[in-house]
Parts: structure tokens; C-alpha cells; sequence
């Protein structure tokens, strides 16, 4: 598998029925929520979260994944509302490649649709019972949890890697994790096999988390469907520069400065990330996380759904390997 692309088109069948499950679940009788909705919807996406749903499912039962596409669902609506939460916070401009929910309606109506989203992937996750629901709703507080550390620490130069870690767990991981482990419960798997598969799941996101931190110095606008070094501009501050500020005074300067709204420096930090092995170092963590998911979900039976997944786990190092 060469790439995410790739990876979608393998998968394509299972996508193109996500995508009508998510449209299903976006009806309302108020025609103008549903054009906001379903301009959001219709934007794309990886479809990461679905997909680990779907697949953990398929590895675990014997049922087909139709069973299953109302939690996946419920999954993306809530990825989908926190993402029109987070660019209303950070006021974008441009998210999976499109203008955002707040630049075309309006910051009120981006609200109310992220309000929408929330409440029909509650209901989606609820036809599987209080224990799924319990996961689901644990999955978003920590999202809250996760984004509200991340604001505690904004323009914070002297952050540190357990602190930066915490936030990653609560804004993507545990998330993961959350759909792993709703889909398994959901496909009745052993109390290990649902473990070992939420396990695999969190470690995937924290190896997603890092390896977009690290794409947002090194990728492009185009590749990644929303502005690159954004993160500095916001003044968060992820892995890399974390590493580069530990090891350097001169990078600490560079930081503070940018912090101060010299955004020029942006340029000059990133050759600094390079030079100081910080970038390579964030990628040696990512893939030590890859490599405890891929522990964690040889667990589980093998099978074409299971392989996905390996596949998977694989494509998040290989982004940045083939950017290096
Ligand atoms: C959920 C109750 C509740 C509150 C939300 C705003 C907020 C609180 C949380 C936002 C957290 C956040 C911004 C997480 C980002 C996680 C992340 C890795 C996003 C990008 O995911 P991709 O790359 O995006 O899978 P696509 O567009 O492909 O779906």
C-alpha cells in the first residue's frame, strides 16, 4: 500500500456506504441545517475513525458490517462537530479543502451544526445499548478534556513532553481508542480481545497525532487540505519544537519571539527543527507508538480486516518517511 489514497480505494465500497449513512443521518425538517450539514459532510475526509470502526467489527464478528455503520457513523458526526468547534476557536479559514462552516454560514450557524452533529451521533451511538453509548460519550469528554489542555497551554514555550503527550491522549487517541473499543464491545469480543484492539487504537492515534504535528512543518497546504504551519501561528506548540527547546537556548529565543507575533521566524524554526534532529526525533516516538500498536493488534485474528488495519498503522509512519 502506497499511500492514504491508496489505502481509501481499497476500502472504497465500505466508504461510499458511510458516506450515504452519514447523509441518512443528517435529515431534518429545517432545509437550511441540512445544507450546512451536508456542505460539511460532503467536504470529505480521511474517514479514519468510520473505517477503525468498521474494521475492528469486521475482525471481531461474524456479522456483516451493515450492523455496525451506525456507530461508525455516529463517530465521524462527533470527529466532524469537534472540527467545526475547533475551527470557529482558531477562526480557519480552510478545512478538508474547502472554505470552513464558519467562513461560509457564519460563526453562529457553525455553532448550531456542531450542536446537530453532536446530538445525531448520540442518538446513532444509543441503538447500541448503554455500554457502547458510555464509550462513545467518554470518547468526546475526553476531546474536551484533551482541547481544553491543549488552550491551558497555548503560547506556553517551556511546555513539556508529558504535558504535550496528555493532550494528544484526549484530542485523538482516546478517540481512536473509543472506536475500537465501542466496535468490539458492539461485535461481543472478549474482555481481551477488546483490550488488545483499544490498545492498538490509541497507539495508532498517538502515532497520527505526532506524525501530523511533524506534517504541518513539512507538508503542503494542498497534501494535507488545511493551512501548514498553523500550529506556530496559533501558538501551539507540539512535539518538535518542544524537543528543539529542551535542547537549545537559541531555539527557546526563536519560540518566544514567534510567540510575540513574529511570524516571519516560523521559516527559520523549521530549518532549526531540522538541523537539531527535532523533527527526526518526533518521528522515532511516532514510530515507537506504531510499533506497540502493531504489538497489540497481532492479538487479534487475522483476517482481510485485520490486515487493513496493519496497513494502516503502517501508512502513518510511511507520510512522513516518503516526505524525508
Ligand atoms: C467533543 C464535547 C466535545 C468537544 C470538542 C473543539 C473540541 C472540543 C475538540 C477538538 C479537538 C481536536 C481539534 C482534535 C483534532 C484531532 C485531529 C487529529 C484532527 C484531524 O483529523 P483527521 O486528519 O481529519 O482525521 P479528517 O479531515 O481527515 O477527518
Amino acid at each position: 500500500m502506497k499511500n492514504y489514497v491508496d489505502w481509501q480505494i481499497s476500502l472504497s465500497s465500505k466508504i461510499t456506504r458511510i458516506n450515504e449513512r452519514l447523509l441518512e443521518s443528517i435529515t431534518t425538517s429545517e432545509p437550511f441545517l441540512y445544507e450546512m450539514a451536508k456542505y460539511t459532510i460532503e467536504a470529505g475526509g480521511k474517514r479514519f475513525r468510520p473505517l477503525l470502526t468498521i474494521l475492528v467489527y469486521g475482525i471481531v464478528s461474524e456479522h456483516t458490517y451493515d450492523n455496525i455503520l451506525d456507530l461508525a457513523a455516529g463517530y465521524e458526526l462527533i470527529h466532524t462537530a469537534s472540527l467545526i468547534h475547533d475551527d470557529i476557536i482558531d477562526n480557519s479559514p480552510i478545512r478538508r479543502n474547502r472554505p470552513t462552516l464558519n467562513k461560509k454560514y457564519g460563526m453562529e450557524n457553525a455553532i448550531v451544526v456542531g450542536d446537530f452533529l453532536f446530538a445525531r451521533a448520540y442518538e446513532l451511538g444509543s441503538r447500541y445499548g448503554p455500554v457502547v453509548s458510555r464509550i462513545m460519550a467518554d470518547g468526546s469528554s475526553k476531546l474536551a478534556e484533551g482541547q481544553t489542555l491543549e488552550f491551558l497551554n497555548r503560547g506556553n514555550p517551556d511546555i513539556d513532553e508529558e504535558t504535550y503527550l496528555k493532550i494528544i491522549s484526549g484530542k485523538t487517541a482516546h478517540f481512536f481508542e473509543a472506536c475500537a473499543r465501542g466496535a468490539s464491545v458492539a461485535g461481543d469480543a472478549s474482555p481481551e480481545i477488546v483490550e488488545a484492539l483499544s490498545q492498538f487504537a490509541f497507539n495508532l492515534g498517538m502515532a497520527f497525532q505526532i506524525t501530523d504535528d511533524i506534517l504541518d512543518f513539512i507538508s503542503s497546504e494542498n497534501s494535507v487540505g488545511k493551512p501548514v504551519l498553523h500550529d506556530m501561528r496559533e501558538s501551539t506548540i507540539t512535539l518538535p519544537v518542544i524537543r528543539a527547546v529542551k535542547a537549545s537556548g537559541e531555539a527557546r529565543d526563536i519560540v518566544a519571539d514567534i510567540l510575540k507575533g513574529n511570524d516571519t521566524e516560523i521559516e527559520n524554526l523549521k530549518q532549526h527543527l531540522i538541523r537539531t534532529g527535532s523533527l527526526d526525533y518526533s518521528f522515532k516516538v511516532a514510530s515507537n507508538y506504531i510499533q506497540l500498536a502493531v504489538k497489540y493488534l497481532q492479538k487479534a485474528r487475522r483476517s482481510p480486516d485485520m490486515e487493513a488495519l496493519m496497513d494502516l498503522a503502517m501508512l502513518v509512519i510511511d507520510r512522513i518517511s516518503s516526505l524525508k
